[in-house]
């Protein structure tokens, strides 16, 4: 099926331009104008081995927009739009998955955060979604990628990739698994809370870093995106992850990174953050936030070598080393989190 076709059932119209745009690691995006109506869209090739039940995303997405409608959300929500025959995702001959969304207009988006206050407003904005989706329709909530946020399973699955890994990436990898080796009690504790009951249930992001908010003109957030990764897991992801990701001076795949982790902005970021959540949140992940950030920072660390261990078969590499240069680049901000928390 051509790109026109798809586009052409969600729209009713052949008089589309259609324009790629490079965003996230995972999926395909494009922009859609219908030259007709002048209305934008997003269309997304949804990357179904990584998202095997693209129903299920939409479903999540769906609940999400109409548990923030039912209350005072000050941001844009992004609608899912179904084709004319009313269906959500259309599949094509070669097993691809796609999906139509609405457009946000005048947006931008950033790929490392620029300044402190729009730190502060990005840590806020997505402390603000998680207070308004919180928690009714927790069991309505379905995993949208088995194990995505499982330590056990993501340590279990960078052993194996240790076990098959050729020898020459094993030796280009050698000082980053000796690290992952020292710190591998950080998931560890992780894995422990979760088993002792310690660290709550709550609808979370699952991705919440800075590519997935849209901002106007003047860096003020407009939209928390990309629903994809919501599920019910512990709050103490989402700040990990927004930390991992604001907190970088440097771009995420930037190998030869050194003193790349911003403490004032991880101090604003916790912050923002706090705003909405702060009476939400239990003891526990109160006094977890810092720890939470190291983990999280840890867990993409290994994700990143898993996969270039394993010949790069999950994010969109552009050359050979690149996961590897992501692994260097996570573990130098891990590093300057740990001294900054003078655990180190
Ligand atoms: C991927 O889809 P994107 O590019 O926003 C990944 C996240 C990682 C992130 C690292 C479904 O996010 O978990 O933190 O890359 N998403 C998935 O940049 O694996």
């Amino acid at each position: 099926m051509e790109l026109k076709q798809i586009v052409t059932g969600f729209t009713g119209t052949e008089n589309c331009s259609i324009t790629p745009i490079t965003n996230g690691l995972i999926n395909t995006t494009y922009l859609v104008e219908n030259k007709d109506s002048e209305e934008k869209f997003i269309l997304q090739r949804i990357n179904t081995q990584v998202f095997q039940f693209p129903e299920i995303i939409t479903r999540n997405h769906i609940l999400i927009n109409e548990m923030l409608a039912g209350r005072d959300y000050p941001l844009q929500p992004v609608i899912p739009k179904p084709t004319l025959a009313g269906n959500f995702i259309v599949k094509d001959e070669e097993g691809g998955s796609w999906r139509m969304l609405s457009f946000i207009e005048d947006t931008r988006t950033f790929f490392k955060i620029p300044d402190i206050k729009t730190a502060y407003e990005s840590a806020k904005a997505v402390g603000c979604f998680l207070n308004m989706i919180n928690p009714e329709h927790l069991p309505d909530i379905q995993p949208p990628i088995p194990d995505f946020i499982n330590f056990e399973k993501r340590i279990l699955d960078y052993q194996a990739s240790l076990r098959y890994a050729n020898e020459d990436l094993l030796k280009n990898a050698g000082p980053q698994i000796e690290m992952m080796d020292k710190l591998l009690f950080l998931p560890q504790k992780w894995i422990e809370m979760e088993k002792n009951g310690l660290l709550p249930k709550r609808i979370i992001h699952g991705d919440p870093n800075v590519r997935n908010i849209l901002f106007d003109e003047n860096s003020r957030p407009l939209a928390v995106i990309d629903l994809d990764t919501v599920t019910v897991s512990t709050i103490l992801y989402d700040f990990g992850d927004m930390a991992r990701s604001y907190t970088n001076t440097l771009d995420e795949d930037d190998g030869n990174a050194e003193n790349n982790f911003n403490p004032q902005i991880y101090r604003t970021v916790k912050d923002g953050f706090l705003l909405y959540l702060k009476d939400k949140l239990t003891f526990e992940e109160l006094e977890n936030l810092d720890y939470a950030a190291q983990t999280v920072i840890y867990i993409q660390a290994i994700r990143f070598l898993t996969d270039y261990l394993n010949g790069n078969t999950y994010y969109a590499t552009k050359y050979a080393n690149h996961n590897l240069d992501r692994t260097r680049n996570q573990l130098e901000l891990l590093k300057g989190l740990r001294e900054y928390l003078r655990v180190d």
